[in-house]
């Protein structure tokens, strides 16, 4: 029995010291140790011997237990030691290597133009002014000398919420409001988001206005160009011509239409201008004195002007936008070039 354990325990040693990981060990472990192993039938073994045997074989078997046990141990240790090591040396990072670049973003071509205008109204005194995208009737059109049944009311211009209630079509709210709100002088431009029931190649029911206005004693027409024509000016460049042609709109009277040398060929003629060598920008006019009466301002003591544009043209135009889905989709290589 002393010969048996003794050759077990030097055969353990031997397959201990042979294993690599701990999975081995472990498989080591149940062989000699575990509840069918070698060791577990040794003791039961045991029952055959004499009364003097039993207990010099018995303490030398847990003494065996043990020494198995402690080499285990050890050896468990040893392969601990060696896998650290050997991530240590695998995982190191090299610290040299070059960071991966991040994109850091960019603004939208929508924002970027609305900041460059807002910046240039703001060095002539004017000052920004937002309001609600869900409007009253009486805000987007009522005040406005849109009457009931004018064309720009009807159904396929306009998303109605309810009977009295509209997303605006344009920012020109935002002014009805601000006027009721303060007495004159008033300097103002509203940037904002308008709806129209209008979708095709060149209009998305959802676009972005910018709309200002100045009233005072004694404003006039010659005001508006002069301030129109320094915008302009500022933002399209400093010798781009610019004229102003007779329109009409329910809210100013007189009214005219801006436009200016076509930006792509120079007032030349060339597909985008539709060979007329010029684009428009911008509707404008005097406030008509119905708008005043439904602001309570008296016409008779004040007079102002006021104009709108829409962003996405002007986008197109400053920057060589060709179609206007592309300021929607968000397709990150059209927004990374801004
Ligand atoms: C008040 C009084 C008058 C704002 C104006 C225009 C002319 C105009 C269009 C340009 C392109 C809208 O985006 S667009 O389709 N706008 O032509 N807007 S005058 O007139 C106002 C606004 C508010 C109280």
């Amino acid at each position: 029995m002393k010969e048996r354990l003794q050759a077990m325990l030097d055969t353990a040693r031997g397959a201990v010291s042979e294993v690599e990981s701990e999975k081995s060990l472990q498989d080591v472990r149940v062989h000699y140790l575990g509840k069918k192993g070698e060791m577990t039938s040794i003791m039961k073994s045991m029952g055959g011997l004499s009364p003097e045997e039993r207990p010099i074989v018995g303490a030398l078997a847990n003494q065996v237990k043990e020494e198995l046990e402690q080499l285990i141990e050890a050896r468990q240790g040893d392969i601990r030691q060696v896998e650290i090591a050997r991530r240590l040396k695998e995982e190191t990072i090299d610290v040299t290597l070059p960071g991966r670049r991040r994109f850091a973003g960019s603004k939208h071509p929508i924002t970027l133009v609305t900041e460059e205008i807002v910046e240039i109204f703001s060095s002539l005194g004017f000052g920004v002014a937002e309001g609600p995208e869900i409007e009253k009737d009486f805000y987007n059109f009522e005040a406005l000398n849109i009457p009931k049944d004018h064309p720009a009311r009807d159904m396929q211009d306009t998303f109605y919420v309810s009977d009295d209630i509209v997303l605006r079509t344009h920012t020109s709210p935002v002014q009805i409001r601000t006027m009721l709100n303060q007495p004159p002088p008033v300097r103002i431009i509203a940037p904002g988001t308008v709806y129209r029931r209008d979708s095709d190649i060149t209009h998305s029911p959802m676009f972005h206005q910018i709309e200002g206005f100045l009233v005072d004693h004694k404003i006039t027409f010659g005001d508006l160009k002069g301030i129109l024509t320094t915008f302009i000016n500022c933002f399209f460049g400093e010798n781009v011509g610019v004229r102003f042609r007779p329109s009409f709109f329910p809210f100013t009277e007189p009214s005219a239409e801006v436009d200016i040398q076509c930006v792509i060929c120079g007032g030349k003629g060339c597909r985008v201008c539709k060979n007329s060598g010029w684009l428009e920008i911008l509707g404008s006019g005097m406030i008509d004195p119905e708008v005043f009466k439904s602001v309570n301002y008296d016409p008779e003591v004040y007079s102002g002007f006021a104009f709108g544009m829409g962003l996405e043209r002007v986008a197109m135009l400053k920057y060589g936008v060709n179609d206007l889905r592309l300021f929607f989709e968000n397709d990150i290589r059209f927004l990374r070039q801004f």
